[in-house]
């Protein structure tokens, strides 16, 4: 399961977007993660559906359609806001970037209006600095990665003596999900690769952090409360700033208002849509009235969206570059062994192969695994076919056990 954390200053809204992002109408019943933990939910990513291409009327099971729209569930956590020197442990500091550990991928939410001051505390909009609220949240966690690699210091010499410097380290950090051949990118990128790591400076294992930071956890900066006047400056600065990166102006409280008005029955609104519709006999109070049209005239028709669901798809399927793949058992009506059209889709990371996919359907398919099918044209794919984003795949298996 994909796992997205949510991280930044307090008061930038991480707990509004985590509140949004996992409220959707047409939640899936039957999906089986359910946790009594707070701060971890199921938020969702959003494609065209391959069910309007193909023509059919689809069943939904591990994941919802809404309007020829597929909502694919992934693991969303609210790490509460980051105070400085969380890295030396001060606060929850280190519980914290733990959970930042276990995430595939980040959103760094940073409040654009700059209404909070540089420990996170409510301040007059304009006067803060998000800029450099990004750069401090970034360094604690790069402080963190390098704590650990100074901290294991002997465990990877020990490590090194049988195999590479890369190894040794993906091995040390492969609790926060770095692997070889990003650790091997990192080596290189700091100029680190000729330096034998027994003779690193404190300085340069911080430099081989930073460097490993976005290639292990693909971030999306989140420039939030872009309703707010002082927002926009700063989200052009945010925007030159991290040119190399990936800003998205959002308004998470836009989104929540949203999502929480389609909820009641008010209006109708698909997430990542760029209209809502107010439901015919809705009777709205004067307060959410003002709410809506707040929301009307501050965002949507300003920014023509809240931003919230095109942030969460940005960042699963092209900063991740996971593809959305649909498993079927039959390839004639696209469907499972019980009529289900097009009931799952999973989310695939970039150059699984078709037995990754049985593999993360059930591992009964894949031990009898023989070969696939691309279920639109028929055809047999070779075996060491990559699996293509919205691709509908049958997997043929040996013995009357078959694919669902
Ligand atoms: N104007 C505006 N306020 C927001 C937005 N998102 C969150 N807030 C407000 O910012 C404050 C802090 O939000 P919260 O989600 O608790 O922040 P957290 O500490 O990062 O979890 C609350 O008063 C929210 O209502 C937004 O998009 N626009
Ligand atoms: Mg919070």
């Amino acid at each position: 399961m994909v796992t997205v954390a949510i991280i930044g200053k307090t008061n930038v809204g991480k707990t509004t977007l985590f509140n949004a992002a996992t409220l959707l109408n047409a939640e899936i019943s039957t999906y089986p993660f359910t946790t009594r933990e707070p701060n971890v939910g199921t938020a969702y990513v959003c494609d065209a559906c391959v069910c309007g291409e193909l023509g059919v009327e689809d069943n939904p099971l591990n994941s919802t359609c809404i309007d020829g729209w597929r909502y694919a569930p992934v693991r969303i956590l609210d790490v509460p806001g980051l105070i400085k020197d969380a890295w030396v442990g001060r606060g929850l500091g280190n519980r914290f970037l733990s959970v930042i550990g276990q995430a595939d991928a980040l959103i760094h939410v940073v409040d654009a209006s700059g209404s909070i001051d540089a420990d996170g505390k409510i301040a007059g909009p304009g006067s803060g600095n998000p800029v450099q609220d990004v750069m401090d949240i970034e360094n604690e966690i790069e402080q963190w990665i390098t704590e650990i690699v100074l901290h294991n210091r002997q465990l990877v010499l020990r490590e090194e003596a049988s195999t590479t410097t890369e190894e040794a380290l993906a091995k040390t950090l492969s609790g926060i999900k770095a692997r070889t051949p990003q650790v091997a990118q990192a080596l290189r990128d700091s100029g680190l690769e000729e330096t034998p790591f027994e003779g690193w400076s404190p300085e340069q294992t911080l430099k081989f952090s930073s460097v490993l930071l976005p290639l292990i956890k693909p971030t999306l900066i989140i420039a939030n409360k872009m309703d707010l006047h002082a927002a926009e400056e700063n989200i052009e600065l945010l925007m030159e700033y991290y040119s190399h990166g990936l800003v998205a102006a959002c308004s998470a409280e836009a989104e929540l208002v949203l999502r929480r008005a389609e909820r009641m029955g008010l209006l109708r609104y698909t997430p990542g849509q760029e209209k809502f519709r107010m439901a015919e006999d809705a009777e709205l109070t004067p307060e959410q009235q003002r709410a809506l049209h707040y929301v009307e005239e501050r965002v949507m028709s300003k920014w023509m969206r809240t931003g919230i669901q095109q942030a969460l798809n940005t960042l699963v399927f092209k900063l991740l570059k996971v593809n959305m793949v649909y498993p079927v058992a039959e390839e004639s009506t696209y469907s499972d062994n019980h009529k289900n059209v097009l009931p799952d889709v999973h989310l695939m990371p970039e150059g699984a192969t078709p037995l990754d996919l049985a593999r993360d359907v059930h591992t009964r398919l894949a031990e009898n695994y023989i070969l696939a099918i691309d279920a639109v044209t028929g055809m047999r794919l070779p075996k060491d076919y990559t699996l293509r984003h919205r691709d509908v795949i049958k997997i043929m298996t040996q013995g009357r056990r078959r694919a669902r």
